[in-house]
């Protein structure tokens, strides 16, 4: 897992993450971002967290997008390991309806940040722009790219609503 691979990492704690993630890797190929995913779970697979985090600056990784559910420990223990930028998004969890992955997540202590995106599918898409606008600061055509990615999204609004229906 070290070899270098892409630029952003997209990790989640489980298979039934990537229906949430795949919204982030979809946005990442939109905008031409090289990204690898892997399931890494901070509780059942933890040597593969450990590998994977600290190994991931020497893979040529630049940025690390980290989605999880329930006690949502997988970007804070990748941000503990790693002085990579960490996103993390909070899955929607079944019993609490990822209020709980929102709180693991975000409530950090002092001095190992994860930049804490929106539940859900939001949060997969906001976590691959704000990643994209990291290596777009030092890579040109990426950020021509990102702004015309917003201005198509621009561009999509109507001016007057209509009727649904
Ligand atoms: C977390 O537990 C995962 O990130 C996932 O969101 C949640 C449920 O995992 P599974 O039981 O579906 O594997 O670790």
């Amino acid at each position: 897992m070290t070899d270098r691979q892409a630029d952003v990492a997209i990790i989640m704690g489980s298979q039934s993450d990537w229906t949430t993630m795949r919204h982030a890797a979809d946005t990442l190929a939109e905008l031409g971002v090289s990204h690898k995913s892997l399931i890494v779970s901070a509780h059942r697979t933890p040597q593969r967290l450990y590998d994977f985090a600290t190994g991931a600056k020497a893979a040529g990784y630049k940025v690390v997008v980290a989605g999880a559910g329930g006690a949502a420990h997988l970007p804070g223990m990748a941000a503990a390991m790693t002085s990579l930028p960490v996103f993390g998004v909070p899955v929607e969890s079944k019993a609490l309806s990822g209020q709980d992955s929102l709180l693991s997540i975000v409530q950090m202590p002092a001095g190992v940040p994860v930049g804490t995106l929106a539940i859900g599918k939001a949060g997969a898409i906001n976590a691959a722009l704000i990643a994209a606008a990291v290596l777009a600061l030092t890579d040109a055509e990426l950020a021509g790219r990102l702004e015309a990615w917003r201005a198509a999204q621009t561009d999509k609004v109507a001016l007057e609503p209509k009727d649904e229906g």
